[in-house]
């Protein structure tokens, strides 16, 4: 226990007229949506990263936070962290935890250090989630604050730092492992380049592509479970970062024959850095049979950087859990709020006010894309419109065996004249807004 959130009562339901910023209004955790409860529906998880490292800097000013366990670079001020981060997964009943080796212990000054000082915090973390603490959605390894990366990790010039990241990467595999984490997530991070002039781009590919390999050699080698997760970004750390989106992640994932062993995490962000919506990338991954997890956030439109907002706009999130929900739902994944404060939001009961602001808004559109489904109110006009394709002589277009000169002459000899039909995209945004 800390008392960095003595004052903070566990949040509970309390209704859609509640007034009270620390309850929910739309999160009902054991509220059924058809044959599973909102909270086996969304599997929410709290990242490490934004809410107990950041202190709060930006380009031009740096700390502004005030935690106690800052700078949190001794084990003891760690395991301060660690108790203040458990005690707010336990106020807002999250079942699900996150994190980067980076974020949980001061770093070593050997790798051996580091990664004793790695399971040690496991070993911390695996007693509180005996006593009733969240479980592991994921974790991962920081392979981009350290100058060591600032040329990439497996993507880097030089073979020492290539090395250093299989050391950190088994590590970190090892504690996700141990803990029952349902997932390991790989954000490029560094991997891309700022200028071509001093990068061999072919072989960064190929260095990216073998380590991806052994990675998950090394999965089924320790039989760890869980999914092994790509996070596209485009840009930002690097110019050019190689994950760019879902499909250049597919693109990839082929070229190495790695399409049925790892699957994507699809942050709302960074699709929107990608110049796609966050449905867009939902919706490709699930067409490409890789859709694994989702980092709920929002993106500022016009900064051109990633903000990592908490999200605010239900019907964004209506249609991202319209893409799950037609994916299947979650299997190893879930929603992590890869999402920060302002930083001018300061006080202890702003990180808990903003998890119950996101958490509401995922719960709203979850409710909208879920009775949206049910009541085919998309999928009735979308089959509508595709109808066309159901007669026989429209299917034989597209069998095996159809030609293209075959297609020519049957469409001359009929004298086709399509006749064009409306898109009634008003009339769909229309039947999002009621559902809402
Ligand atoms: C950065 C990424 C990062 C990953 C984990 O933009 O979103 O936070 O989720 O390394
Ligand atoms: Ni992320
Ligand atoms: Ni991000």
């Amino acid at each position: 226990m800390s008392d960095y959130f003595a004052n903070i009562a566990p949040v509970t339901y309390g209704g859609p007229n509640t007034t009270d910023p620390m309850q929910f209004r739309h999160y009902n955790p054991a509220e059924k949506l058809g044959d599973k409860t909102m909270a086996e529906h969304l599997r929410f998880a709290v990242c490490y990263w934004h809410n107990f490292v950041w202190e709060g800097n930006d380009p031009f000013g740096g700390q502004t936070f005030d935690r106690p366990w800052f700078p949190a670079d001794t084990m003891d001020l760690a395991r301060q962290k660690a108790d203040a981060a458990f005690d707010m997964f336990r106020i807002l009943g999250v079942p699900y935890f996150c994190f980067h080796d980076h974020d949980v212990r001061p770093e070593g000054g050997t790798l051996a250090e580091s990664h004793k000082r790695l399971n040690e915090m496991a070993d911390y973390f695996a007693e509180k989630m005996a006593q009733g603490g969240p479980k592991l959605l994921w974790g991962t390894a920081n392979m981009f604050s350290n100058r060591r990366y600032m040329s990439g990790a497996s993507t880097n010039p030089d073979p020492d730092v290539f090395a250093y990241c299989a050391s950190t990467v088994k590590a970190c595999m090892d504690v996700t492992h141990r803990l029952g984490g349902e997932n390991y997530v790989l954000w490029g991070g560094r991997e891309g380049y700022e200028t071509l002039l001093n990068t061999n781009l072919e072989r960064e590919l190929n260095q990216m592509g073998r380590f991806l390999s052994m990675v998950v050699d090394y999965k089924h080698k320790i039989g760890f479970k869980g999914a092994i997760l790509i996070e596209p970004k485009p840009q930002e750390p690097t110019k050019h970062q190689y994950d760019f989106d879902v499909a250049t992640v597919y693109g990839f994932l082929k070229r190495f024959g790695l399409e049925h062993e790892v699957k994507v995490n699809v942050e709302q962000g960074h699709a929107i850095l990608a110049g796609h919506s966050f449905e867009h990338e939902l919706a490709m991954a699930r067409t490409l049979g890789i859709f694994g997890s989702i980092d709920m956030n929002r993106n500022d439109y016009q900064s051109g950087w990633d903000t990592d907002q908490f999200p605010n706009s239900p019907v964004e999130a209506a249609m991202a859990y319209y893409e799950v929900l037609m994916a299947g739902g979650f299997t190893t994944g879930g929603t992590n709020f890869d999402a920060k404060l302002r930083r001018q939001s300061l006080d202890a009961s702003d990180l808990i006010a903003a998890h119950v602001g996101g958490m509401d808004i995922c719960a709203r559109g979850l409710r909208a894309a879920h009775a949206m489904i049910a009541d085919e109110a998309l999928e009735g006009p979308r089959r509508a419109r595709y109808a066309g394709w159901e007669s026989e002589a429209a299917a034989a277009m597209l069998a095996e065996g159809a030609t293209l000169d075959g297609i020519a002459a049957q469409a001359e000899a009929a004298n086709l004249r399509p006749v064009p039909v409306s898109g009634q995209q008003e009339k769909l945004e229309n039947i999002v807004s009621r559902y809402i």
